[in-house]
């Protein structure tokens, strides 16, 4: 009976040390264990590759052609690595926009996640030029870099799409 209640005992405490230490492990574990389980589970997206004819330019309009919006990265966008970007604002008409208020947003429309960090607007560099700093992507696959302006009047959002190796 004792052998019985031992037995029993070790299982049990086997089942919750898995548990405890698959919890503890999720964060490193979580984008290259859920991200296909994750995607998976949505039926428009089970091939989990892009959407075709997809904009992949550096350079376009925002939503409501109020700006001209371009970015370069000081680096090759690569997965896992802190990049800085420039992004370069113009009004339609070619203007340099000055002291824009610019947000940054971006996220994997088709795995339902945002980005890994919270990068920002750090440095009006002039001539129509912000640093943006702290952007980082965590994994391959297609991305959406969202930029929300505001200068004077003006408000509009430009997207980028991105598809990263990985
Ligand atoms: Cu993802």
């Amino acid at each position: 009976m004792q052998k019985y209640l031992k037995t029993v005992l070790t299982i049990a405490l086997t089942v919750v040390i898995t548990i405890i230490v698959f919890i503890l492990l999720m964060p490193v574990i979580g984008p290259r264990f859920m991200h296909p389980l994750m995607s998976g589970n949505m039926p428009m997206h089970s091939n989990n590759s892009a959407p075709s004819g997809l904009d992949y330019s550096t350079e376009h309009a925002s939503e409501n052609g109020q700006f001209k919006v371009s970015f370069t990265s000081e680096t090759p966008i690569v997965i896992n690595k802190m990049h800085s970007w420039t992004l370069h604002v113009e009004t339609a008409d070619g203007q340099p926009v000055e002291n824009a208020t610019i947000l940054v947003d971006g996220g994997m429309p088709q795995h339902g996640h945002g980005l890994p960090t919270a990068p920002q607007v750090t440095e009006y560099l002039g001539n129509g030029d912000y640093r943006v700093e702290g952007m980082k992507f965590q994994m391959g696959g297609w991305w959406e870099v969202r930029f929300d302006i505001t200068a004077g009047d003006l408000n509009d959002t430009v997207t980028f799409n991105l598809t990263l190796e990985g």
